[in-house]
């Protein structure tokens, strides 16, 4: 590393230093990290922590990142910039150091830098708390989207909710998960910038009275039962190697004080101490479901929370370019993912109508060419609604807003189809049908001008399925995004092994130009040496994971194992316990044959389970149980393994895809939306089993047939039996290989004699198996057994693996963001400067 020695000039303020606040020479950059030691730790070398150095670190790459984000920021308020506003509830970015790193293009001379003080930077890197403000697939690919956004220099804003407990931190004791709660910002979180001078109320409750206006025009105004205050937080969100750092801004409820002072005025002390703690609670923790949890008044008070302050945050840079809210639609292009943050189309009335007395056509006719709805689902359980009654409680003003965009959506329904009533009451925002309720992904999609699916499939189902009137309605809404994930933290940060042979192959241009580039490596496929070397790197990929798997669980693994790997929510639909079925058929087979030579695979599986989701949890169990049999029998032993990963999050993954050589990609078809790991996988060169679901489709369509193994029914087929009626004990009764595994599960063969463990999962199975395994039992089993083949040619494996990732350029997420772009925002990226 070249070390040039800025000269430091003692007469220059610091806050100005070239060398350390921006320098990026080893040099500048250590005596960046003494100071910010020193200054903002409060620490001498000598008594620091690891945690003092990581922050330490951590601040010195943000004060290099703060240039560009404030030249970011002012151009925000230019009055010709179109903003993209991504609404989310979750954000799940992953540990920020090592990302900024790479944008940056420091790594080495910070690697350097904190060598020559004694520290080394993998340490520091694993000693970042994540952020963990997500679920899962959904909160993800909005963090993906902000590094596409940044890197594609189009001007965003990230809006969410700054939680104070993010996704809880799953422990396996005895085979069960566990969850404690994640207390992310125990040690500080170096990357957010407090910012209290940007606040705004929101109310809740109370009522709504009409008055009239200095001109005699009637309006409402809503008398609150309780104000909170949302506080912005701002972390800035950089290109690769590019000047644009975008803003991700997340939302933290604070009391307001004149509620204190009101109390503690009458000497009520207590009173104002009660009030902050329940201001306080909004955003306190972020709710650990994969699905809707219906009737949770507080999960409501977020959504309204965060949308409020959002909205009021818009309308404010608004005013600060000048501009007139007649024209907030042409600064503003606000994403609404999934129906979370869909209130945002009754607040922008509410906003634009009762506090800036607009009147109703045209505030209507800006909230629908600002709103657009991403769709993540086709559960119809999942289908967000909210009791009215609860509703109208919280939010009476919005109800009566709703009440009024229904009953003009419904005229329009009954114009355009008359005599139509079943269809009225179908499409109504309010669903009457029985208890009463507000439909959320209506609302979303009657306030919007575009509604999307988030992969080919997923967007046609939804026109069929679940949003059919709607579709019917408003065909012209409708469209498909298929999902991305971005190559800069999913190959070229977790994998530095394969990311170096690619450059060196075909240059650094696949890291910003992923869709264009990434191909060039497809030639190399016939180069034995590529070959070689490619296999190389995965081998050492899966020697660091058998690594890391060992401290963990303890468990030992064989990197010449074929790794098997499913990491992803535990969700029936999702059927990891279809990978059970058929790691229980191999170890049947080998007890009955010993000697038998198989192909030896390591199982791994990842992924949280909702605390609340009994059957997925039993799963978790499950798998647990499994593994134990099978990893302490020596009849299998070197052949079969079993490992659960615990606690799979962002961080985890990086070490996790680029080690697996089979992705599970198995859901029952139909059901699941995109999928955003299927991609990861295959970007990492791990080779898909899956169904014709979600994006897998598309991953198929792109490497290939052959490259894919391919099994299960259509999602045609699907609907098809379940309409002749599915009676899934026939499959059991007529496969023996099938018989036998479900009938050690249930016998207490994996759980110590305990014939009742498992029984729910077994009677669910045999009696009614929503999610049709018995029935795709055997084509997986077949097609495992073509994975086995194909492995056993390891030459051949290579070459598959390296047209499945020369053939992922479609599935970054520069793509889908450019997409969106061009079709749904009409965004521009901003000119250089
Ligand atoms: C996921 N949804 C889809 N929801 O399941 C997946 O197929 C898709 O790839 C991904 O979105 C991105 O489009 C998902 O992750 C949630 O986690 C919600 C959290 C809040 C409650 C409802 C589910």
């Amino acid at each position: 590393m070249g070390k040039k020695t800025d000269k430091i000039s003692s007469s220059t303020p610091s806050v100005n230093n070239e060398n350390t606040r921006t320098g990026t020479t080893v040099d500048a950059i250590k005596q960046a990290i003494l100071d910010n030691l020193h200054c903002i730790q409060g620490r001498v070398p000598e008594l620091a922590s690891r945690n003092d150095w990581y922050m330490a670190v951590a601040f010195s790459v943000r004060d290099r990142m703060l240039d560009n984000f404030i030249r970011s920021i002012k151009r925000l308020s230019e009055p010709r910039i179109k903003i993209a506003s991504y609404l989310s509830a979750e954000f799940l970015m992953g540990p920020h150091l090592g990302n900024n790193l790479l944008c940056l293009g420091i790594t080495d001379q910070v690697r350097e830098a904190v060598k020559e003080l004694g520290q080394d930077l993998d340490d520091l890197l694993e000693q970042e708390e994540e952020p963990g403000l997500g679920n899962g697939g959904l909160g993800r690919l909005a963090a993906c989207y902000m590094d596409s956004l940044a890197s594609l220099n189009v001007p965003a804003i990230g809006y969410g909710i700054r939680y104070e407990f993010g996704i809880f931190d799953q422990e396996i004791r005895d085979g069960w998960q566990t969850e404690k709660t994640d207390k992310w910002l125990r040690l500080g979180n170096p990357w957010e910038i407090c910012r209290p001078e940007i606040a705004y109320t929101v109310n809740f409750g109370g009522l709504t009275e009409q008055y009239q206006d200095d001109k005699g025009r009637l309006q409402v105004r809503w008398i609150p039962y309780r104000v909170v205050k949302g506080i912005a937080y701002d972390t800035p969100v950089s290109a690769y190697r590019d000047d644009t750092v975008n803003l991700l801004r997340l939302w933290k409820s604070e009391a307001i004080e004149s509620f204190d002072f009101q109390a503690f005025n009458v000497g009520d002390y207590y009173k104002s101490v009660d009030q902050k703690i329940i201001s306080e609670t909004v955003s306190k923790v972020l709710y650990p479901n994969d699905e809707p949890e219906i009737g949770k008044i507080l999960r409501l008070s977020q959504q309204y929370f965060f949308v409020s302050c959002s909205l009021q945050d818009m309308i404010n840079i608004q005013r600060l370019r000048g501009k007139s809210l007649d024209t907030f639609h042409e600064s503003f292009a606000v994403q609404l993912n999934d129906t979370h943050p869909s209130i945002a189309v009754a607040e922008l009335m509410r906003l634009l109508v009762d506090e800036h007395l607009m009147d109703w056509d045209k505030a209507w006719t800006i909230t629908q060419r600002t709103m657009a709805y991403t769709n993540h689902t086709l559960l119809p359980e999942a289908l967000e609604k909210w009791p009215l009654p609860l509703f109208s409680r919280s939010l009476p003003r919005h109800t009566e807003i709703i009440f009024e965009i229904n009953r003009r959506f419904l005229d329009e329904v009954r114009e355009r189809f008359p005599n139509d009533d079943g269809r009225v009451s179908r499409l109504s925002i309010i669903d009457e049908t029985g208890e009463k309720y507000v439909r959320m992904a209506h609302l979303a999609a009657v306030g919007s001008h575009h509604i999307n699916g988030v992969a080919a499939l997923h967007s046609d189902l939804l026109t069929k399925t679940v949003l059919k009137d709607l579709y019917d309605m408003f065909p012209g809404r409708f469209t498909n995004v298929t999902n991305g994930v971005t190559p800069r933290r999913w190959v070229a940060l977790s994998n530095p092994g394969l990311a170096s042979l690619i450059t060196r192959t075909i240059g650094d241009k696949w890291i910003k130009h992923f869709e264009d580039e990434i191909h060039k490596i497809e030639p190399f496929v016939k180069d034995r040496g590529f070959r070689q070397e490619w296999s190389k790197i995965k081998r050492g990929n899966k020697e660091r994971l058998a690594a890391l798997i060992k401290e963990r669980t303890g468990i030992e693994i064989d990197p010449d194992s074929l790794f098997d790997v499913q990491v992803k929510r535990i969700h029936e639909y999702k059927r990891q316990h279809l990978n059970v079925l058929h790691i229980i058929t191999l170890y049947n087979r080998i007890k009955k044959a010993p000697r038998k030579d198989i192909v030896p695979r390591t199982f791994i599986f990842g992924g949280k389970a909702a605390p609340g989701y009994f059957m997925a949890k039993l799963i978790i169990k499950l798998i647990n149980s499994v593994a134990e049999v099978v990893n302490n029998d020596p009849d299998v032993a070197g052949r079969l393994k079993v490992a659960f990963f615990p606690d799979f999050n962002v961080k985890n993954g990086h070490h996790v895809y680029p080690a697996a050589d089979l992705s599970e990609q198995i859901s029952t078809a139909g059901k699941e939306a995109s999928g955003t790991g299927n991609m990861k996988f295959s970007m990492n060169g791990a080779l898909t089993i899956g169904t014709l679901d979600g994006a897998n489709v598309e991953i198929r369509e792109e490497v290939g047939a052959e490259n894919f193994f391919l099994f299960g029914l259509t999602a045609e087929e699907v609907l098809d039996l379940k309409t002749k009626g599915y009676a899934p004990r026939k499959f059991y009764e007529s496969n023996a290989e099938l018989r036998e595994a479900i009938d050690q599960i249930r016998s207490g063969h994996f759980s110590k004699g305990n014939s009742d463990l498992f029984a729910p999962l077994v009677d669910n199975l045999l009696n009614h198996d929503p999610f049709l395994l018995l029935a795709d039992y055997q084509s997986y089993i077949d097609c495992q057994d073509r994975v086995s083949t194909a492995y056993r040619d390891q030459d051949r494996w290579a070459r598959m693996s390296i047209l499945n990732v020369a053939c992922m350029g479609k599935f970054s997420s520069d793509r889908s963001i450019q997409e969106y772009c061009d079709n749904i925002w009409k965004t521009k990226p901003l000119k250089k400067r």
